[in-house]
């Protein structure tokens, strides 16, 4: 549909509405004199939101509020993907240190509003970190990158993006997805359908359900892709199969939207996690990229990432990134300076970069070895199944299969939070709590079916 019709009608619409609500609550005034005028004012009690009913704790981010309110000293937070030291602790980075210290001590910083699009020298940087120093797409200016509110900001501009200029408005998810996918899309007015990703059964990948519900799906719709370490099944295409993927995608029309949220989490190295989404830049072909510096740089409140749209020209990506910008504005203006300063200065520097490199592989490889220890600490416990997929899948998170009713008797009875569809955050384990956990597995697999 045209935007420029789409506009008038539902903006008389949502006109007609107001009016009709407040038609409604005008009668009701006249009907009921203990309403006051001015109901906004102190005189009375009756508030008007009394209507409002309590939504529900978000689930992820709700896991976290119940851990807080839990006194118990054994308890245990398995539930956001953040994370935490051998000690339990959160991890800020020594390199984000070092480059804090070098912003705070150069006196031309100021506070100044940065641009709609965000830090210039941030944007460059992190389309070459995901798209390769030797990208043909950046050097010939195909490329347009706006600094956004971390991966959720980047990936809710994009969509708005999408929504108004896009010739189609459906997108694809994997079959399960991060749970705020479908929220995010369908707010930013596209609609959401599923395509066939993993399959309970083997604990890996539904490829043939992808491939036929890919070839399915209708021309030119969007495809929603994590980059990798899949939240929240840990299970990755091969290389292989992303060829084909790729290959399917193309020759359908269909328009990837990549979701990168864990760089340097699935495999320790940077460049090997950004393959796949590099074999579709390699082909000239268009596509979108959420990235976020939450996890891989520990920057998880600073709320730092970035869009970048992959065009066929250089004119079409600076005439899209002058929509990017009027998507922008009105949303929140501008993005924060801080986290963008602290991701530019070390992505710059050839030490601080390689400092990053290290101190980020030494998190990859503690999550590694969590996942074998926490194996290990079932099989000696002969718990009944096969774990074997606590080692195999990739990333922050292990799909244990363990049911809703398991994991609400784990966290009753053993203070462990988790989300209900069974996903526990291997980085917020250590090798003093492994122990509990499995004890706790143990038992809701024993007791509860
Ligand atoms: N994409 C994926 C796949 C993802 O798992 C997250 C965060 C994000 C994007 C957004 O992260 P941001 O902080 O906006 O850069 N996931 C973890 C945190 C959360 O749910 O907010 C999680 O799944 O635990």
């Amino acid at each position: 549909m045209n935007p420029e019709m789409a506009s008038p009608s539902s903006s008389s619409d949502r006109r007609i509405s107001v009016l009709a609500r407040h038609l409604a609550g005008v009668e009701m005034d006249s009907k009921n004199d203990s309403i006051s005028a001015f109901p906004t004012s102190g005189s009375d009690n009756n508030s008007v939101f009394s209507h409002v009913v309590r939504g529900p704790e978000d689930p992820i981010l709700g896991v976290t509020v119940a851990y807080n309110k839990d006194p118990s000293p054994v308890k245990l937070n398995l539930g956001v993907g953040a994370y935490r030291t051998e000690e339990g602790k959160p991890l800020v980075l020594n390199v984000v240190r070092k480059a804090e210290l070098l912003l705070v001590n150069d006196r031309s910083r100021v506070k100044e509003y940065l641009p709609i699009t965000g830090l210039a020298e941030f944007n460059k940087l992190s389309a070459k970190l995901m798209f390769g120093a030797n990208c043909p797409a950046i050097q010939e200016n195909r490329v347009t990158t706006v600094q956004c509110l971390s991966g959720t900001g980047s990936l809710r501009v994009g969509a708005e993006f999408l929504a108004k200029h896009y010739l189609q408005r459906t997108i694809y998810i994997p079959q399960p997805t991060w749970g705020n996918h479908p929220k995010i899309f369908t707010l930013a007015g596209l609609s959401v359908k599923t395509y066939r990703y993993y399959d309970p059964a083997t604990r890996g990948l539904n490829f043939q359900g992808l491939v036929e519900d890919l070839s399915s799906a209708s021309s030119g719709a969007i495809v929603l892709l994590h980059a990798c370490a899949h939240n929240p099944t840990g299970v990755d295409p091969t290389f292989q199969q992303w060829e084909q993927i790729r290959k399917l995608m193309r020759s359908k029309g269909l328009m990837p939207f990549f979701d990168s949220a864990y760089q340097g989490f699935a495999s320790g190295n940077l460049d090997a996690d950004a393959q796949p989404v590099r074999m579709f830049v390699a082909d000239g072909g268009e596509l979108l990229l959420a990235q976020s510096y939450a996890k891989n740089m520990g920057l998880y409140g600073e709320r730092i990432g970035a869009l970048s749209i992959v065009c066929k020209t250089a004119d079409v990506a600076a005439r899209v990134e002058s929509q990017l910008k009027l998507v922008i504005r009105p949303m929140y203006s501008n993005p924060p300076i801080h986290g963008a300063s602290i991701v530019a200065a070390i992505l710059k520097n050839r030490d601080l970069y390689n400092e990053w490199t290290i101190e980020l592989k030494a998190m990859a490889d503690r999550i590694i070895s969590m996942r074998q220890k926490l194996f290990e600490a079932l099989r000696a416990r002969g718990t009944p199944g096969d774990w074997s997929h606590i080692v195999k899948q990739i990333g922050m998170f292990t799909f244990t299969g363990l049911n809703s009713k398991q994991v609400s008797f784990m966290t009753k009875e053993y203070h462990i939070y988790m989300t209900s569809d069974g996903r526990i955050s291997m980085a917020g384990l250590s090798s003093k709590t492994v122990p509990h956990l499995a004890d706790a597995i143990h038992a809701a697999v024993k007791q509860v079916v």
